[in-house]
């Protein structure tokens, strides 16, 4: 037998880092959620994987608000990015490390990546004279930004920009014109979605200026070796984190055999910085590019973009206690097509909990586990030949993992459920059709088999539905007797059924109505 080697068995998916510059909020909740979704998954397929997140601490922003809030900038970034690591835990988020760039480790990563670019000529000092926006921590052109109504000039993403001038390293970034465009060409899978693509590079094409990389007006921040009146541009030092979390500078660490990262998840505002300056220093520094970045939409609350003026921000900890963690997790995973803005209120949110996971696979596995509670002594039975009904619906139980496997290899998170929840729509009619309850007494032979049907269609289910809600699942796993280490997506596919004859433990509902509160 052909031993594959070790590294087509890894599989490393980071998040982007957020600015701790305020509590997390939905956008934040989505992201980790949907890239703890890809990470579950792969861990499930038998990958060995690293899920990296954590908090963006340096730059402008985090100085100004800090200011405002009468803290130190150290002090604020240590109060969110505990509320960030505790979001992740309340949503049962499995990252594997959360990675503050204030961290030593972090300093240090940045610095070799930077002396690596100076090496190769990509560095050089100048003076920076131009539009900045704090709120994005972006640099723009001056035909990228317009003035609003009230003379306010604004940035390409709607935030205000104001006039910078000082002293700044740049980096070559428009000798790499050529080679972008080439790797875009070269790995079309680089960047998805392909609406994503095409907007980085028709903006490659426009040309690209040098980028200003360094800052002298504050000294938050990684020090510039070899010139400590400069800090590092912020996205220098965050983009670097995704080195940093897997071992960087150190390159005999364990964990930096992930490296090329699998997949980047971020936002689509934030494309440019992970498709453009990323590869950029990458290949400047001679550091292996990651294979993918991908870029979920945003959320909107009724259609309404959330800030904090109108007063429509979302806490995600308020979200998970009213609707449930994996209700929610499986909300958001399911209503809304990865790659794509989405929607959400709580009209839809509960459609969705009662309609998908109560009525079609709750009832549905209730109503088949307490007929074998009730009428066959809670044993499992052995089944009978199977009809053309029953290998039908066997059938399209065990073309799940396929369908699924090829969507989530894309990201398209939406696919995968949706697969499986066409699943679950047939097999109520196929339990609906074969009416078991009315066959105790006809043909109970027949009814053993239908149920022990049922309970393998249901065992897939959970099993594939762990991802979207590890809990919930695990709970019907257990109440179908599925032990610990037969949950895996090797057990899926038709190879192995349900175990007859077992004695399952008395059925516990996994997924609830929700009710709403008396007023
Ligand atoms: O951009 N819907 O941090 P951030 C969906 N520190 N996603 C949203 C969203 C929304 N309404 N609002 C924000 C940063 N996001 C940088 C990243 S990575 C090296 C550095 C997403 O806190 C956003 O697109 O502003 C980004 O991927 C993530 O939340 C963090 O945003």
């Amino acid at each position: 037998p052909v031993t594959a080697p070790a590294r087509d068995n890894v599989f490393y998916i980071s998040t982007a880092i957020a600015y701790p510059n305020g509590s997390p909020h939905i956008g934040h909740a989505y992201e980790a959620i949907s890239a703890d979704v890809l990470a579950r998954f792969a861990r499930l397929d038998g990958k060995d994987v690293f899920f990296l997140t954590g908090t963006d601490e340096h730059g402008q922003k985090m100085v100004q608000t800090a200011q405002s809030e009468g803290l130190t900038p150290s002090a604020l970034a240590t109060r969110n990015a505990n509320r960030f690591r505790e979001m992740d835990q309340r949503l049962n988020v499995s990252f594997d490390r959360f990675i503050r760039t204030t961290e030593e480790q972090h300093h240090r990563s940045s610095q070799e990546i930077w002396r690596r670019m100076e090496a190769n000529g990509d560095i050089y000092p100048d003076t920076y004279a131009g539009w900045y926006s704090v709120r994005d921590e972006a640099y723009y052109a001056e035909d990228e930004t317009r003035l609003n109504d009230d003379g306010v000039r604004l940035g390409p993403q709607g935030t205000p920009v104001e006039w910078v001038e000082e002293k700044s390293y740049f980096f070559r970034l428009s000798a790499y014109q050529d080679k972008l465009l080439k790797l875009y060409e070269d790995h079309p899978e680089f960047i998805g979605p392909d609406s994503r693509k095409n907007e980085v590079v028709s903006f490659v094409r426009g040309g690209l200026r040098d980028l200003s990389i360094s800052r002298t007006t504050f000294d938050w921040g990684v020090k510039v070796p070899g010139d400590e009146d400069h800090v590092m541009y912020v996205w220098v030092d965050a983009l670097t984190n995704y080195i940093t979390g897997v071992g960087f500078p150190d390159e005999s660490d364990t964990n930096w055999r992930y490296w090329p990262a699998d997949v980047h998840i971020i936002g689509k505002d934030i494309i440019r910085f992970h498709a453009v300056y990323w590869p950029a220093f990458l290949m400047s520094a001679g550091i292996a590019l990651p294979k993918r970045v991908y870029a979920h939409g945003f959320l909107f609350n009724r259609g309404e973009k959330m800030s904090k003026s109108v007063g429509n921000v979302v806490d995600p900890f308020n979200l998970a206690d009213q609707y449930g963690v994996d209700q929610m997790r499986y909300f958001f995973l399911r209503e809304v097509s990865y790659g794509q803005d989405g929607n959400y209120n709580h009209e839809a949110i509960v459609a969705r909990i009662n309609a998908d996971l109560a009525n079609d696979l709750g009832n549905l596995a209730q109503r088949s586990l307490s007929m074998i509670a009730k009428q066959l002594g809670g044993v499992l039975p052995e089944p009978g030949a199977f009809s053309d009904n029953d290998k039908a619906i066997l059938a399209m139980a065990d073309g799940m993992i396929a369908a699924s496997r090829e969507a989530m290899a894309t990201q398209q998170i939406h696919h995968w459920l949706n697969a499986v929840w066409a699943v679950v729509a047939e097999a109520n009619r196929y339990f609906a059709g074969e009416a078991p309850w009315a066959l105790a007494k006809t043909d109970p032979a027949r009814q053993k088999t239908v149920l022990y049907v049922t309970a393998d269609v249901v065992r897939q289910i959970a099993i594939l539905a762990q991802p979207a809600m590890p809990t919930a699942s695990g709970l019907l796993l257990d109440s179908l007797g599925i032990p610990a280490g037969e949950r895996d997506f090797a057990a899926l596919g038709g190879d192995k059924r349900i175990a007859a004859g077992s004695t399952l433990p008395a059925p516990t509902p996994a997924f609830p109505r929700y009710i709403e509160p008396a007023a």
